[in-house]
C-alpha cells in the first residue's frame, strides 16, 4: 500500500516524511510520489513551519531514483510536466516553509533532483549523489536541468550529467551539494536541532523569501521556436533505439550497448 511507503509524523512540530520503499531501494515509485505530494500539502494547511525529507535509518542507498519500471514506455517523453515525481518537486520548492534533505547512503537520479529541489542538504559521511540519464539514454528534462545550475557550478554540471557517476560526500560538500556534512551518529539530533531554528523564526517572512528566490532562480526565459528546438532534441533522444536499450539493459540485469541511434 503506498501509504506504507512513506511514513509521515510529526515531531516537536517539524514534519517528518520518511521514503519507505526498502525492498526496491527506495525507488520513487507514483503512488510514492502522490502520498509526498499530498503530505506536503497537508502539512502546509496544518501550518508545519519546517520539513525533513528522509530515509529510513540504516538504509546504504537513500533513494535508486525514478522508479525505471515506471517510466513511460521508450517513444514517449520520460518526463513530461505531470509524472508524479515532478509533481513532488514542484510541491517541495513551492513549500511555504523550509524543505531540510536528511541524506545518508546514495542518491541516485531523480532523487538528487528531489535532494537539490529541497531548501538545506544536511548528510552524513556516507553521502554520495549521481545524476544518470546517460545510463538509460533519456533526455533529461529542462526544468530539472535548470534545477542544477541553480544550485551548481556549470563545470560540475556537465561532468555529473556526462558521466553519470557519484560523488562522494566530501566533494559534494566542496561543491556546495551538501550545506552540512556531519558524523553519521550526529546526523538525527543535527537535523533537528537546526529545523527547531529555523522554526522559531517568523514564517511568512521566511515564506516570502523562499517563494522570492523560487521565482528568480525559474525565471529562465525561453523563446517559444527555442523551446520547441529543445523538445525536438529531447524527442529524437526518447525515441531512438538507445533509450529502448538502456531500459531493457537495466531490466536485464546487464550493460548497455549504445549506438548514437
Ligand atoms: O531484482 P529486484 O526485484 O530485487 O529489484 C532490484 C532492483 O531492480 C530494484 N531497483 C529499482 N527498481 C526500479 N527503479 C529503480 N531506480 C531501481 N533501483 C533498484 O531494487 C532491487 C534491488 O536492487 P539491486 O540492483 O539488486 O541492488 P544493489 O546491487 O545493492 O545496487 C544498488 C544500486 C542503487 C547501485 C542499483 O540498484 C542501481 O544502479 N539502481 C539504479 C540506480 C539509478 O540509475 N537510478 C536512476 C533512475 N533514473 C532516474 O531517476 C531519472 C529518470 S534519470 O535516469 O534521468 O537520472
Amino acid at each position: 500500500a503506498p501509504s506504507a511507503l512513506i511514513g509521515v509524523e510529526i515531531i516537536d512540530g517539524i514534519g517528518i516524511l520518511t521514503l519507505k520503499n526498502r525492498r526496491k531501494l527506495n525507488a520513487l515509485r507514483r503512488d510514492m510520489m502522490r502520498r509526498l505530494t499530498e503530505s506536503l500539502e497537508s502539512f502546509a494547511e496544518d501550518k508545519i513551519r519546517v520539513v525533513i525529507l528522509r530515509a529510513e535509518a540504516g538504509m546504504d542507498v537513500w533513494s535508486s531514483g525514478h522508479d525505471i519500471t515506471e517510466l513511460p514506455r521508450p517513444g514517449q517523453d520520460p518526463l513530461p510536466y505531470a509524472d508524479p515525481l515532478e509533481e513532488t518537486l514542484r510541491a517541495i520548492r513551492a513549500y511555504p516553509g523550509p524543505v531540510i534533505a536528511m541524506v545518508h547512503g546514495s542518491v541516485w537520479g531523480g532523487a538528487f533532483d528531489m535532494v537539490l529541489s529541497c531548501d538545506i542538504v544536511i548528510a552524513d559521511e556516507s553521502a554520495s549523489f549521481a545524476i544518470t540519464p546517460v545510463n538509460l539514454g533519456l533526455p533529461y528534462n529542462t526544468t530539472g536541468l535548470l534545477h542544477f545550475v541553480g544550485r551548481l557550478r556549470e563545470n560540475l554540471v556537465k561532468e555529473l550529467f556526462f558521466t553519470a557517476t557519484p560523488i562522494e560526500a566530501k566533494k559534494a560538500a566542496e561543491y556546495g551539494v551538501i550545506n552540512h556534512l556531519v558524523p553519521s551518529a550526529q546526523l538525527e539530533t543535527h537535523t533537528m536541532e537546526i529545523a527547531r531554528q529555523m522554526a522559531s523564526k517568523a514564517p511568512l517572512a521566511m515564506a516570502a523569501i523562499k517563494e522570492q528566490l523560487r521565482v528568480i532562480s525559474d525565471y529562465q526565459p525561453i523563446a517559444a521556436q527555442v523551446f520547441e528546438r529543445l523538445q525536438d532534441l529531447r524527442r529524437k533522444a526518447y525515441e531512438s533505439a538507445d533509450y529502448r536499450e538502456g531500459i531493457a539493459a537495466f531490466l536485464e540485469k546487464r550493460q548497455p550497448a549504445f549506438k548514437g541511434e
